[in-house]
């Protein structure tokens, strides 16, 4: 309850910020872009992790003005890498939606809100969206999912693998990209189940035209694996942590 009275004024009291965790293309470890995720520098209690508030902000409702910050912050700040670093590949930043977001009768305008306050293009921004986050609404969710993709944002579906999937989502869902939960990539080197089980995913990703970005990678040897097999992306503590916008910049500069 302490930390859900702490959590109404803490957006107004700018006390949220986004950290952002590099998302690489495999075929060449190129920097491809970032998934921005949020931190609470609690006055008191110091930095709080999502997995503490945000269930909390999902419950409240405050996710939605809290979601709200969170593109807004993510499109400034890929906006800013986009003319600081001018000459190299466009960066895109990568934010989550909750289901209340999803849910909610603004969303489609503080998107577009978000894009022409920034100046990012559209395309430059991805949404990630669970399965979980559509349940219940689905119909909605589709709907407004086809009009941000009409808008030139691109959709991933997050934590692919895990809780409620189902063939008929990716069958329906106007996605782009499947991001493969963790829990397959962990093993992936020791287990055959799971390499086939990733493969397996792979495969039908391809067949339905989406890219696919593997998450949880930690080991250079997970990285060849997943390669080897076609899949485009990777993200991971293998490459960095998710780290404060000065030290991401870092990483443009320096590369991986
Ligand atoms: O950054 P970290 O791995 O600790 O994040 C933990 C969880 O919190 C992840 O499941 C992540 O998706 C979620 N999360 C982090 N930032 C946001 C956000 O801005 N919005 C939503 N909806 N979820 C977030
Ligand atoms: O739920 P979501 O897919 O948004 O997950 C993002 C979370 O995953 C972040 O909290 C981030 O800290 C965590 N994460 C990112 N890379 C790794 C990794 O390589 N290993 C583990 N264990 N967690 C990771
Ligand atoms: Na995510
Ligand atoms: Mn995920």
């Amino acid at each position: 309850l302490e930390l859900e009275l702490d959590l109404r004024h803490a957006v107004e009291r700018g006390e949220f910020e986004a950290y952002f965790q590099p998302i690489v293309a495999l075929a060449d470890r190129r920097l491809a872009g970032f998934e921005a995720l949020a931190r609470w520098r609690h006055p008191s209690k110091g930095l709080i992790s999502p997995v503490e508030f945000i269930p909390v902000a999902e419950e409240t409702g405050l996710i939605v003005p809290l979601g709200r910050w969170m593109l807004q912050e993510a499109c400034r700040q890929a906006r800013a890498w986009q003319q600081r670093f001018a000459g190299r590949p466009p960066l895109s930043v990568s934010v989550n939606l909750s289901a209340r977001q999803l849910a909610h009768p603004e969303l489609l305008d503080d998107i577009a809100a978000a894009l022409a306050a920034s100046g990012l293009p559209p395309t430059l921004l991805k949404l990630e969206i669970t399965e979980s986050a559509m349940m219940g609404n689905e119909g909605r969710a589709i709907e407004v999912l086809g009009r941000l993709r009409e808008m030139g944002i691109r959709l991933l579906l997050d934590d692919f693998g895990t809780g409620y999937s189902s063939l008929s989502y990716l069958h329906r869902l106007p996605i782009d990209t499947l991001k493969v939960d963790r829990s397959f990539v962990t093993n992936l080197h020791a287990n055959p189940t799971d390499r086939h089980f990733v493969e397996t995913i792979v495969h039908l990703a391809h067949q339905l035209g989406l890219d696919i970005v593997c998450e949880g990678v930690e080991q250079a040897v997970q990285a060849e694996i997943l390669a080897a097999m076609g899949v485009e992306f990777s993200q991971g503590f293998l490459y960095s942590r998710p780290v404060a916008a000065h030290e991401a910049e870092m990483l443009i500069i320096t590369g991986l």
